[in-house]
């Protein structure tokens, strides 16, 4: 009687969960990879100001997604994606800029995208480092209703697109907030340093593991 019980809490934790995931990580193992993280908490309003932070690794070389925010009407509503060695394309209301990186293949990458809707401007952050700000979606506005995920490309609500943008390897420190983030504060969050308060966060993250993969101690 007792065992399936506890079985039965103990795969509810495996696959839904609400934690502090300090000196964690999520492993994607499968390459390609249908597997997914689901994000779930959401905006409470719709946003004028985000900043997205997160950490990966691995040694991909095609393109993959890193975090998807898709809405009914907007799939790319805010991606995060890596389009080839040297590239990240970042997305609002279905429109991108790229921004060029150099390429030291095994090393962690820290990336931070913001953006102000008032100016339309976005904010490129990589390993502490701010790059040349650009032009996006001035006056838009993002749409709270929004399906979030981790390790996948959207191609409508809640709906992946190709297997050969998947993810695969490391990913850390995922974090978004309703503002854009002060220069200091996106120096401490490549530093792992204190935060502030926000609706998605690495040390209180609400989530859903769908497919394969698992939490992790991160090696260093
Ligand atoms: C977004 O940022 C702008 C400029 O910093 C600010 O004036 C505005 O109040 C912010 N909007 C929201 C909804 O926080
Ligand atoms: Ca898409």
């Amino acid at each position: 009687m007792w065992v399936p019980f506890l079985l039965f809490l103990a795969f509810l934790s495996a696959i839904s969960a609400q934690e502090d995931l300090s000196r964690k990580v999520f492993f994607f193992r499968n390459e390609p990879s249908e597997d997914y993280v689901i994000l779930k908490p959401q905006p409470e309003e719709p946003l004028q100001n985000f900043t997205i932070c997160l950490r990966s690794y691995t040694d991909l070389t095609r393109p993959y997604g890193l975090f998807s925010y898709a809405t009914p009407s907007e799939d790319n509503e805010i991606l995060i994606f890596k389009s080839k060695p040297g590239e990240y394309r970042v997305f609002v209301g279905g429109e991108y800029v790229s921004f060029k990186v150099s390429e030291d293949p095994i090393n962690w990458e820290h990336i931070c995208f913001g953006w102000e809707s008032a100016t339309g401007t976005v904010e490129f952050w990589m390993n502490g480092k701010p790059w040349p700000r650009k032009g996006l979606k001035k006056g838009y506005t993002v749409s709270a209703d929004a399906f979030i995920l981790l390790g996948q490309e959207q191609d409508h609500y809640g709906g992946l697109a190709d297997s050969y943008n998947s993810f695969s390897g490391e990913l850390t420190d995922v974090y978004m907030w309703d503002f854009l983030l002060s220069p200091h504060k996106m120096r401490s969050a490549y530093q792992d340093l204190q935060l502030p308060r926000c609706t998605l966060g690495w040390k209180n993250l609400q989530y859903e593991i769908k497919g394969d993969v698992t939490v992790k101690t991160r090696l260093r």
